[in-house]
């Protein structure tokens, strides 16, 4: 398999699955802001879209949405338990959290906030929602350790991601403590280390 990512982008999320799910691929770095690839080569012509994440599966095919190859990585890779069984009340929590995460969370930040651009009122409706958006993840962090209950899952990759983003946009999680006891304790695992530091964001 072959990842096409950029640092801190939403593609982090499928990074991280796929150490925790122990699956081998390599990586490839793509330059956002002119949608160069490293090395060379046009990444529109690798998604037309022009955006990360894209995987590309032994077969040469290529596949994107954060949500969907989450939960594909997940299947791949049961004992991970990035994906609950099918048909389990459990994988229901977590697809409905992926569903969240990017409906709600990942497309009011991206692309609004990213760019320049972007009206007063606009930026101030979407961190306006945004914060509500933390305040409920903060309310269930109270009550759970991790978005679907107890244990780490693909939701869990995706929503860190996503969170990991506000102050970037200087946006203070300060006020959401359990919020930022779940981010602290993602940031720790091996797998999550582990692919912050192969994105150049974390030293080893
Ligand atoms: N619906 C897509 C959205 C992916 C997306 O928004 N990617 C952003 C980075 S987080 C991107 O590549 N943006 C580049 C651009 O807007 O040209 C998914 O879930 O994978």
């Amino acid at each position: 398999m072959k990842l096409y990512y950029s640092p801190s982008a939403c593609s982090q999320a499928v990074h991280i699955a796929l150490r925790e799910a122990g699956l081998d691929a390599a990586l490839a770095k793509v330059d956002l802001a002119s949608h160069r690839l490293e090395g060379g080569g046009d990444y529109f012509a690798v998604n037309p879209r022009g955006y990360v994440p894209v995987l590309e599966l032994q077969d040469g095919s290529r596949h994107t949405e954060v949500a969907a190859l989450l939960q594909y990585l997940g299947d791949l890779a049961p004992a991970s338990g990035l994906m609950p069984k099918f048909g389990t009340a459990q994988r229901f929590e977590v697809i409905k959290w992926l569903t969240f995460v990017s409906s709600e969370m990942h497309k009011v930040f991206s692309p609004w906030l990213w760019h320049k651009e972007t009206a007063d009122a606009t930026r101030k409706d979407c961190k306006d929602k945004l914060a509500l958006r933390f305040a409920e993840l903060d309310r269930v962090f109270g009550e759970r350790q991790y978005l679907a209950g107890g244990s780490f899952t693909a939701a869990d990759a995706y929503a860190f991601v996503i969170v990991s983003w506000a102050p970037m946009l200087g946006m203070s999680l300060k006020a959401y403590p359990q919020l930022q006891a779940w981010m602290a304790r993602v940031a720790q695992r091996p797998a999550v280390r582990a692919a912050l530091v192969a994105e150049g964001l974390l030293k080893d």
